[in-house]
C-alpha cells in the first residue's frame, strides 16, 4: 500500500464518513496509517509543570485556573528559573523527553516575567530535552524571541470547532487563537494544537474541529486529544461522561486525517482503563503526559503507566 499523501483540503462529509465507520473498521484503517508513518511501539512521554497556577483572566469553561470560577486550587506567581530546572532534570531521569511549561495566562507580559521565561527555554534544552511552552496568545514579536532562545513547539489548542467555540469561551476569539499559530508558524515553531472532547460537543463539532487542524500547512507537529476532566467549580463539573469509544474515533480520525503528526493522548487518563488507553494506542496515539500531575489535575501514577507500557510491549521515543 502507497502511503497516503497529505491533505490539507479534507472536507466534512468526508471526515464525517470516516468517524461514522464501524469503529473496528475505522481503528483498523488507522492502524495501517499509523504503521506508514511510525514505529507502531514508539511512544512520546512528555511531562507537564505548571510555572504560573491559577488566577487566570480566561473564562473558559472547562479550566480550573479560570479567576472566573470559584475552584479551590492554590494561585502561584511565576515561579524561578532554578526551580523550572530541578524539575526538567526529574522529568529527564524518569525517561521524559519532551518538557512542556504552562502558565495560566490569557497572553505574557513584556518584561521580566517574559525574560524568565525565554531563560527557562534556554536552560530546558541546554539539559537535551525538547521544550514546548503554552503561555496564551502571543504576538509575533514574543514568537520570535520564544525561537531564538531555542524553543522546539508551542502548545496553543483550538479546544473545539468553531461553532461550539463561544459555548465554552467568550473573553477570545477563534480568530485570536487562529493569529496566534499563525505568528508560530512565521517564527518556524513547531506547533502543538488539538482540543477536549467530552464538553457536550457533537460529532460534527469534533469532525470541524480536525478539519480546521489538518488545514494548517504545515499540520501540527503534535496534536493534543484530551478527554475533559470535570472540576468542581468550573461551569463543565456535571457535563456527562463521554462514551470512551468516542475518544478513541476522534484518536482515529486525527491520525487518518494528519498521518505524519504525533497524536498525544492528553489530559484525562486518569479515568480511562487500561483497555481503553490500548484501543486509542491502536486508533494511532503515539505520546501521553507522563507523570503524577498534569498542570493541576491528576494523571496516572508512573508506575501505573510504567506497567501499562511494558504490558502492551510499547517503548519510549
Ligand atoms: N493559558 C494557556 C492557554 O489556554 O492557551 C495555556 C494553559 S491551558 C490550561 C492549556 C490547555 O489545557 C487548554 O487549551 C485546554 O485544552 C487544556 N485543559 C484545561 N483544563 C482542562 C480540563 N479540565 N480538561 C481537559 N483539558 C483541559
Ligand atoms: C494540552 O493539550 N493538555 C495539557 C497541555 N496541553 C498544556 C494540559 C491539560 C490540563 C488539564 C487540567 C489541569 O491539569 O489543570
Ligand atoms: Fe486561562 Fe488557559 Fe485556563 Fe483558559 S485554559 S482559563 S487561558 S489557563
Amino acid at each position: 500500500m502507497d502511503r497516503p499523501t497529505l491533505r490539507h483540503d479534507w472536507r466534512l462529509p468526508e471526515i464525517e464518513a470516516l468517524y461514522d465507520l464501524p469503529l473496528l473498521e475505522l481503528v483498523f484503517q488507522a492502524q495501517a496509517v499509523h504503521r506508514q508513518f511510525h514505529d507502531p511501539r514508539a511512544i512520546q512521554r512528555c511531562t507537564l509543570l505548571s510555572i504560573k497556577t491559577g488566577g487566570c483572566a480566561e473564562d473558559c469553561s472547562y479550566c480550573p485556573q479560570s479567576a472566573h470560577h470559584d475552584v479551590r486550587i492554590d494561585r502561584e506567581a511565576l515561579i524561578d528559573v532554578t526551580e523550572v530546572v530541578a524539575a526538567a532534570r526529574r522529568a529527564k531521569d524518569s525517561g521524559s523527553t519532551r518538557f512542556c511549561m504552562g502558565a495560566a495566562w490569557r497572553n505574557p507580559q513584556r518584561g521580566e516575567a517574559f525574560e524568565r521565561v525565554l531563560s527557562m527555554v534556554r536552560e530546558v534544552t541546554g539539559l537535551g530535552l525538547e521544550a514546548c511552552m503554552t503561555l496564551g496568545m502571543l504576538s509575533e514579536e514574543q514568537a520570535f524571541a520564544l525561537k531564538d532562545a531555542g524553543l522546539t513547539a508551542y502548545n496553543h489548542n483550538l479546544d473545539t470547532s468553531r461553532a461550539f467555540y463561544d459555548r465554552i469561551i467568550t473573553t477570545r476569539t477563534y480568530d485570536d487563537r487562529l493569529e496566534t499559530i499563525q505568528h508560530l508558524h512565521k517564527a518556524g515553531i513547531d506547533v502543538c494544537c488539538g482540543g477536549i472532547v467530552g464538553m457536550g460537543e457533537t460529532r460534527q463539532d469534533r469532525c470541524s474541529l480536525l478539519q480546521t487542524l489538518a488545514a494548517f500547512e504545515p499540520h501540527p507537529e503534535s496534536v493534543p486529544v484530551n478527554l475533559l476532566v470535570p472540576i468542581e467549580g468550573t461551569p463543565l463539573q456535571d457535563a456527562p461522561p463521554l462514551d470512551p469509544f468516542e475518544l478513541v474515533r476522534t484518536v482515529a480520525v486525527a491520525r487518518l486525517l494528519m498521518p505524519a503528526s504525533r497524536v498525544r493522548l492528553s489530559a484525562g487518563r486518569a479515568g480511562l482503563s487500561r483497555e481503553t488507553q490500548a484501543l486509542c494506542f491502536l486508533a494511532g496515539a503515539n505520546s501521553i503526559f507522563f507523570g503524577e500531575r498534569l498542570l493541576t489535575a491528576a494523571n496516572p501514577d508512573v508506575d501505573a503507566d510504567e506497567a501499562l507500557l511494558r504490558d502492551l510491549g510499547l517503548y519510549s521515543a
